[in-house]
Order: C-alpha cells, then structure tokens, then sequence
C-alpha cells in the first residue's frame, strides 16, 4: 500500500562554484569536513531523518571517493524502512556529459529517478546551511494551506537582504513577488511583510527591524506541480523558477525564525566553525531530540598531555602534547607536536593514522609527518585533512603582506590561510 503523502528530499549539493573552494579541489562539496567530526552533507540528512523523511537524493557534481565513502559507511537503513540516501553525480548522466548548469537544471536532468519514487511531494534542500528544521511541520502547514509551491522564510533586516531572494506576500502570507538578491539601494520597500503575517506564521512577534522575508532556498512542490515550472529550460530556482512559479501557481511561505545560516562561503564557514567552540555557540549541537548523525569512526578518545586548551573542540582520535589552543576546532585523528600553539583555526583532522614504518620513511625523506609540528605557531586558519606541517612554522602571525589567491600549497581568502589537503608544509615555513 502506498504511504500517504510521501515527501523526498532532493540536497543541492553544489554547483560548478568555487566559493569554497580549495575545500572542494578534491572532493565534492557536501563531502567538506564541518565542525570536527562532521560533513556539510549531514546537516541536510539528518534534518530528513530527524523529520522521518527516509528517501534522499543528493545532488553533485562530481561523486568524489570522500562522500561516497562518507554516504555509504553512514546512512544504511533497515530493511523494511525503503530508506536510502543516494548520490546522482552530474558526470555520470549517461546522456549529458555537462556539470549541472544551475539548481533547476540538477533537478530537471534527475527527473526520471525521481518520478521512480512516485512521490507526492519534493523537498528541496540546500546543501550548505546549518540549521535544525522538522520539514513535517513545513509539509502539514503546505497541504494545510492548499499551495503548489512553500517556500521556507526568514524574518530578516534590509541589511540582510542583498545576499538573499525576497518574498512579498499578501495578508494571508501567500506570496506575490520574489525578487533574488536585491542591491543594497535597490528599494524593495513594497516587500516588506503586514506585521500580521509574522505573527501568523509564527505566533509571536519578531524584532522589528525584521521587517522583510528572506528565502531560505528550502522548497515543498506537490511534484506535478514541479513537473510543470521545470518544463522549459531555466537553470535556477533562486533567478528564474521561483519568480515564474509565484505568476503561475499558489505559493505559501512557511516562516521559522530560529538559527539558520548560509555557510557557502570560505568566510561563512570559517566563521561558523569557529562560533561551534565558543561558549556559547548560535546553533546548539548537543541536543539529544534532533541529533546531527555522521559517520561512527569507532576512535579512541582523544589525548591531552599538559595542554592550555580553551574556547576549543576536540573530536575525537587525536593526541595533543603539551599546546596552547584557543577559539579552535581540532578535528578527528589530530596530531599536534609539543610547543605548538593555536589560535583561531579549524583543523580538519587526518583520514588514517600513519605507520611507525611510514614515519621513519617521512623522517629519512625530510617531509614532516601528518599533523602540526613541534613550536608551530599558526592563528586565522582553515588546515584541511591530512596537512603535514612541519617544525618551527609560522602561519598568519607575522606582519607580512598577504596577498589573497591560490599558491601551490595553500591559498588566502578574505584574510583567511586555508591550507589545502594533503600540503606538505617544510619546518620553519613562514606565511
Ligand atoms: P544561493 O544559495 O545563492 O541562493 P545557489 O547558488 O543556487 O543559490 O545555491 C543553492 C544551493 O544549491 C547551494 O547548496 C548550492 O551549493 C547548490 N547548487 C548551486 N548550483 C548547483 C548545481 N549546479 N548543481 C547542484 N547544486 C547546486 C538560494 C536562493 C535564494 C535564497 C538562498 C538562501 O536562490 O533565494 O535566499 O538560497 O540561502
Ligand atoms: P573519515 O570518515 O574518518 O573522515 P575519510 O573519509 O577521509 O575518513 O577516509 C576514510 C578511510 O579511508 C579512513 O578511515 C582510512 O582508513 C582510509 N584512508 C583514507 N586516506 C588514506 C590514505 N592516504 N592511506 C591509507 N588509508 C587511507
């Protein structure tokens, strides 16, 4: 028998962009290591799982060896639950050899795998936003409201607006225009929400400079519905369909005013990694009703020996000696040398341990091992898995001119170091 209104999430899991890049030189973007012990891609999971949406697509560019290892050792489902969490990676399509063009094109190349499912509505997801949503309360308030289209809305500030697509909406909150990434002098004031609307949605007021709604580029379609706004060749949701769906259809917004954000960008994420080891942090991850689910390493608890760590994560597997750590996320299987001293960076860790063999052939070949040296002193960084830094290094503290761009074994973006996968970095590198 057919389950009743059956929802499947569809993840945007990046396009040909190179926002967060070099994270994504070597893996595809929902595979990017997040808060430690985490991916990118699990956000989105376990939002579904945690709403009991159980059949999920994710869509990429590239299938990169990381997130299929990642997706594959992590989301297995029992046998009588028809869960399943699958990847369609645009360079496999076996009739179109081309990356996906824009999020509308993702989809519409995916359609076929999608009607397999006979689903009776499509959620939409990003891939690259850090929030905790039970997308239930989203479908009910979508079939309640009688829309082919909801789209999910942010309570935010002009200030706010220019990065992200605008809703009008009349007094019922059903939704008139649309207008994606408005300039900063753009006036957009006939787009700002009847007071009644917010408190409709939401049942309470909001901060009253919150006067507009942002999308928050998370989407309910009935799927015929979709079937009809992807019938031409537009690429994007935000810039085209959207706009077009609101003159041919009933659309609604669904309004959440709790933590949500875009972390699409090197600083956006460095930012929101950091904020995770605050004291307190805006997005709460120890919460037990709605975990963040990711892959069960089965590591031994990480070690400190003589440490000053402080503002800091640790996850787990990693041996500390004798370091200075502060407002910094040391990721999974981490080996930081005595004398070294952190500031502001996420450390993403090491995929493997190396051998004692592999350590003495590092020694003998004078390349450091993986890990961060002894007396490296490193602030205001991004290290990305396996990085081998070496002794004696200076990284992002002296008063050197710092050019941003892409150097061969790391790169600068928006004043932030971002040491690439892999990177040997020689004793005594100054940078
Ligand atoms: P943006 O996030 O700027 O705005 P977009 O670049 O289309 O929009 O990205 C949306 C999601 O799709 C991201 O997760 C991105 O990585 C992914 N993506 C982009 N191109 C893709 C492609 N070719 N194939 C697969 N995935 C791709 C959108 C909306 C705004 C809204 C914000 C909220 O357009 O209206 O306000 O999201 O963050
Ligand atoms: P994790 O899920 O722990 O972040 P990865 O997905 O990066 O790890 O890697 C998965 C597994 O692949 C590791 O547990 C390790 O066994 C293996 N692995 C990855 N890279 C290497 C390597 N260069 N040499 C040996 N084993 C590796």
């Amino acid at each position: 028998m057919k389950q009743k209104n059956r929802a499947i999430a569809i993840v945007l899991g990046g396009g040909k962009g190179t926002r967060l890049y070099p994270l994504t030189m070597d893996r595809s973007k929902p595979a990017v290591p997040f808060a430690g012990k985490y991916r990118l891609v699990d956000i989105p999971i376990s939002n579904c799982i945690n709403s009991g949406i159980r059949q999920i697509y994710i869509l990429t560019q590239f299938n990169s060896a990381s997130l299929h290892n990642h997706i594959a050792n992590t989301y297995v489902f029992d046998n009588f639950s028809n869960g399943f969490v699958e990847i369609l990676a645009a360079e496999q399509t076996y009739h179109s050899e081309t990356w996906y063009q824009g999020t509308a094109d993702a989809v519409r190349k995916n359609l076929k795998h999608f009607r397999d499912q006979a689903a009776d509505y499509y959620i939409i997801l990003s891939g690259d936003q850090l929030y905790r949503m039970d997308f239930q309360l989203m479908l009910k308030k979508h079939i309640e409201s009688g829309a082919e289209l909801t789209i999910a809305a942010k309570p935010i500030s002009r200030e706010q607006a220019t990065g992200l697509g605008i809703i009008g909406c009349d007094k019922k909150g059903y939704v008139n225009k649309f207008f994606e990434k408005p300039a900063i002098d753009e006036d957009i004031s006939d787009y700002r929400v009847p007071e009644q609307v917010m408190m409709q949605g939401l049942g309470k007021t909001v901060n009253a400079s919150n006067e507009y709604l942002a999308s928050m580029g998370i989407y309910i379609f009935n799927t015929k519905s979709m079937e009809e706004v992807l019938k031409n060749d537009k690429t994007d949701f935000g810039r085209e369909v959207i706009p077009d769906t609101i003159t041919s259809c009933k659309v609604a917004t669904y309004l959440f005013d709790d933590f949500w954000e875009d972390i699409g960008t090197i600083k956006a994420f460095y930012e929101m990694n950091l904020d995770l080891a605050s004291i307190t942090p805006a997005f709460n991850f120890y919460d037990e009703e709605m975990p963040i689910y990711t892959h069960r390493r089965h590591l031994p608890a990480t070690k400190m020996n003589f440490c000053n760590i402080s503002n800091s994560l640790a996850s787990e597997g990693s041996i500390i000696t004798n370091a200075y750590i502060v407002n910094s996320i040391i990721g999974v299987r981490t080996l930081i040398e005595s004398g070294a001293s952190l500031d502001g960076v996420y450390c993403m860790g090491a995929s493997y341990y190396e051998t004692q063999e592999e350590k003495s052939r590092n020694a003998r070949n004078g390349i450091p091992n993986i890990g961060i040296g002894k007396g490296t002193i490193i602030r205001r960084a991004i290290i990305d898995q396996n990085a081998r830094i070496g002794n004696g290094c200076r990284i992002g503290i002296d008063n050197i001119p710092r050019a941003e761009g892409d150097y061969p074994m790391y790169s600068i973006h928006d004043g932030i170091i971002v040491i690439n996968k892999n990177a040997v970095i020689a004793d005594n590198t100054v940078m």
